[in-house]
């Protein structure tokens, strides 16, 4: 155990002085502190570049600094002065580094130069960019000839608009569809739910929906620290008088209290705005029976209106004209008991009555939802009861209302927009066919469960990646690692060095390139990109940092690079004249998709950016049939009430991780420093288990019995969470997760509820 861990519990607002301190220590330490600086203040606007950390809407009229202290971190991670060149991976072998933590890996700094395994020394050594074009491109064709479906082309969601259609184009002229990306553990489930109940496959919500809202109902997800942006529109709406009703099993300090580190007054006076008005502390899984109590105190409070005569608690206008399906799902709600309800939420039928009366009492309501919904095996269903809760006050469609699933990445929503999808029929094959005279692939392609399963079984042969730690970010990482040694081929696009690098196949390329934030300089001049952001609206981005190494390749440039090297010459494919100019590329998407992205180049320039059509927000359903849907209730199976042993693990980001990218082992909001090895328990959970703080216990998955599945050695922390609710973070816990438990109908791995027995590791 590291020694200098300590534990506290957090009582400042998030913001703040803590905020600004922190900001200026990883500047510090990442050697840049004028230059960050002066990126800091073009982050998320007009003339400058989108931010790499979350995908937050970004305002048209942007603030004098359009950042928080994460997205500051996130710009300092990129822009460090630290590198690794070809001498760091003389002196290590690969071997060597598996020993290394994904801090340490990262912190290394950038990488600069393309490298190539070496069997022979078990180092990555300098190749030219030109011979790693050469390889790849005659190993993808090898592998092309005996099984097009053989090769997976994973994205992380960070990679451009432009980089992203290149991509899925370069997947489907090889031929497949084997397109996942981040959103297979992330937001896939929102995609798989809204189609159904509102017949879009993003939220509704746009940022000025933020300004005429009354209540705002915050259901898994933590604001503070992964889209701390937002924290602007809810201390605004807060300060006009609106309710927020947040269902979180921890009480996250984002969501307690909120300092504004961009407001004199409120860092200098102690007053703090009070984010939350009623906090409900969900188990963990229980959000189903929470919204099947909220929905069933209105439908109550409804029934009695009518039978009073009085005015109606329900939109009833909305719900003849525009939906179907709720006669049924109200019958089911009668039906559905308090005590039921009461045991699967862990919340009292009094506390969910009061927030069924805010919502009841408001005449513009947002739902905004996270990780916390999504990863779950009834994920599918959590999404779709937000959406039904609206749906009773007609709140979709209406100014100041709507549904909010707040993206991860930061392109990861425009990814799919462009084509990035393993489920060809949300593609538009049919353009691409005309456009490039091929014949697209049209059998489903892998998504990352499936990915896994293909590299399990030998049907995977070769792994490329466009940015993202894929093997770290997986369930079931001590399956999966030895899995990936027997792939033929890894490729990895990447700024940094991370484990999912050192887990290679036999023949193995690592290409960096440039980050987001970095000058882009093409035969065309400098090039801009594009992204979309979590309310749908898609804005310009250009680099202003100095590269990191002149020797980077775009993003762009590197996925014309391979296409050019693997696939047969096709002139209606300009790869070369796209990577100089990405103008074109967006004329192309223009062209390919026209109802989105119609006079791309030209609404670019609007400093706002542009929105794609959201149907719903017109209360135009594009579902099957026409009508906004009831979907997803019936089931209260995942809140079971926790057994005496089986306690659910959730899985979790610090305040100073990206994803994989760990910044420090310090957990800032939650009071938890120098280790990332703790597992959260309620004291009542540890007195029956006869646990006492600081103990040292393995934690075993349970359920599955075709493997053992472990982790040791995490240290024993007392939390306040829900009885029979544990917490731990993400990826440490990943070995954990088996992989077949995940959302049964999108496949996101479900890590927010994983089935865990603990016990007191045995004494060495
Ligand atoms: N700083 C920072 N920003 C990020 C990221 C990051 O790692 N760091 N990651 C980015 C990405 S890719 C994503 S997807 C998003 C993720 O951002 P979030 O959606 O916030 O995801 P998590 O942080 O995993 O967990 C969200 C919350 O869910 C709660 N929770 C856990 N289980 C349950 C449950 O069963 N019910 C309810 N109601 N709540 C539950 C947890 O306590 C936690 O507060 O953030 C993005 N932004
Ligand atoms: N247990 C558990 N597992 C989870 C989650 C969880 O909550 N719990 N969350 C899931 C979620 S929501 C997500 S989105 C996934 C994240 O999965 P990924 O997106 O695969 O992982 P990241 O950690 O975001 O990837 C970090 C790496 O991206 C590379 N990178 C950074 N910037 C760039 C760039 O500009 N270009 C390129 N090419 N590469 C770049 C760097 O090499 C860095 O090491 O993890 C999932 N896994
Ligand atoms: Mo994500």
């Amino acid at each position: 155990m590291n020694d200098a861990a300590s534990f506290e519990t957090y009582e400042h607002p998030a913001g703040g002085w803590g905020s600004l301190k922190a900001v200026g220590s990883i500047l510090l330490r990442e050697h840049i502190p004028i230059l960050g600086a002066r990126a800091l203040l073009q982050q998320n606007k007009p003339d400058g570049f989108a931010c790499v950390s979350c995908a937050w809407a970004k305002p048209g009229h942007p603030r004098t600094a359009e950042f928080c202290e994460n997205g500051a971190k996130a710009t300092a991670w990129e822009l460090t002065a630290k590198r690794m060149p070809p001498a760091f991976f003389e002196q290590h072998t690969v071997t060597q580094l598996l020993g290394w933590s994904d801090h340490e890996l990262e912190a290394g700094g950038r990488l600069t130069r393309p490298m190539r395994w070496d069997a022979a020394s078990d180092r990555y050594l300098e190749i030219s960019w030109d011979d790693a074009f050469a390889e790849i491109g005659a190993e993808l064709r090898a592998l092309r000839r005996e099984d097009p479906a053989s090769v997976v082309f994973y994205a992380s969601g960070r990679a451009s608009l432009e980089t992203s259609y290149l991509y899925q184009l370069l997947a489907r002229l090889y031929g497949n569809n084997n397109l996942p990306d981040s959103s297979n553990m992330c937001h896939e489930t929102t995609s798989v739910a809204l189609p159904e109940t509102i017949g879009v496959p993003v939220g509704t919500v746009r940022l000025d929906d933020f300004e005429h809202c009354d209540a705002i109902f915050i259901f898994g997800h933590n604001t503070g620290v992964s889209s701390p942006r937002m924290l602007h529109q809810l201390q605004e709406a807060r300060q006009r008088g609106a309710k927020i009703v947040t269902f979180n099993p921890l009480r996250e300090p984002g969501l307690v209290h909120f300092a504004n580190p961009q407001s004199p007054v409120q860092m200098l006076t102690p007053a703090e705005t009070q984010v939350s008005t009623q906090y409900l502390q969900v188990r963990n899984g229980g959000d189903l029976a929470a919204l099947a109590g909220l929905c069933k105190a209105l439908v109550a409070a409804d029934d009695a209106a009518l039978a009073a005569s009085t005015s109606r608690v329900l939109d009833a206008d909305f719900l003849a004209a525009h939906t179907e399906g709720f006669e049924d799902f109200a019958a089911w709600l009668r039906e559905v008991s308090w005590t039921t309800i009461a045991a699967e939420s862990g919340l009292s039928r009094a506390a969910l009555e009061q927030a069924a009366a805010t919502f009841a009492e408001s005449r513009a309501v947002i739902g905004i939802y996270g990780m916390g919904l999504t990863q779950h095996v009834e994920g599918v269903a959590n999404v779709q009861m937000v959406s039904n809760l609206l749906l009773l006050g007609g709140h979709i469609g209406r100014p100041g209302a709507g549904i909010c699933p707040v993206r991860g990445h930061s392109n990861v929503q425009g990814q799919r927009t462009v084509g990035i999808t393993e489920k060809p029929e949300l593609a538009p094959l049919d353009a691409m066919a005309k456009l490039y005279r091929f014949e697209p692939p049209r059998e489903k392609g892998l998504n990352t469960v499936e990915a896994c399963r293909g590299v399990l079984d030998g049907s995977v042969r070769a792994f490329v990646a466009l940015g993202g730690n894929f093997t770290r970010a997986v369930p079931d990482t001590d399956r999966i690692e030895p899995a990936w040694k027997k792939l033929r081929l890894t490729v990895n696009i990447a700024t940094k060095l991370n484990r999912s690098h050192l887990v290679h196949g036999e023949v193995s390329y690592l290409l960096p390139c440039l980050g987001r934030i970095e000058i882009d300089r093409q035969a065309g001049g400098e090039q801009s990109v594009s992204v979309e952001d979590s309310t749908g609206v898609m804005h310009v981005s250009r680099g202003v940092a100095e590269p990191a190494a002149h020797t980077l390749r775009s993003e762009v440039a590197i996925v014309a690079g391979i296409a050019l090297a693997t696939l047969p010459p096709n002139p209606a494919v300009p790869w070369e004249a796209w990577a100089e100019n990405y103008a074109r590329i967006r004329e192309h998407i223009a062209q390919v998709l026209p109802e989105v992205f119609h006079d791309f180049n030209a609404r670019l320039e609007d400093p706002a950016g542009f929105p794609r059509p959201l149907p719903a927000r017109e209360r135009v359903w594009k579902t099957k049939n026409g009508k906004a849907n009831f979907k997803g209730y019936g089931l209260l199976r995942e809140g079971a009430a926790p057994s005496q042993q089986v306690l659910r693990l959730m899985t979790l980001r610090s305040d100073d991780q990206f994803n994989t990218s760990i910044y420090s082992l310090d957990d800032r909001f939650r009071g938890i420093h120098g280790t990332r090895r703790v597992l959260l328990m309620n004291v009542l959970d540890m007195a029956r288990l006869a646990l006492a703080e600081g103990d040292m216990v393995d934690v075993n998955a349970e359920g599955f019995e075709d493997a053992e599945r472990r982790v040791r050695g995490l240290r024993v922390t007392p939390y306040d969470l829900p009885e029979g609710c544990v917490g731990g973070y993400y990826p440490e816990c990943n070995p954990l997760i088996p992989l077949e438990h995940f959302a049964r109908q999108s496949m996101v791995p479900a890590a927010k509820a994983i089935p865990v027995r603990v016990a007191r590791s045995p004494v060495a």
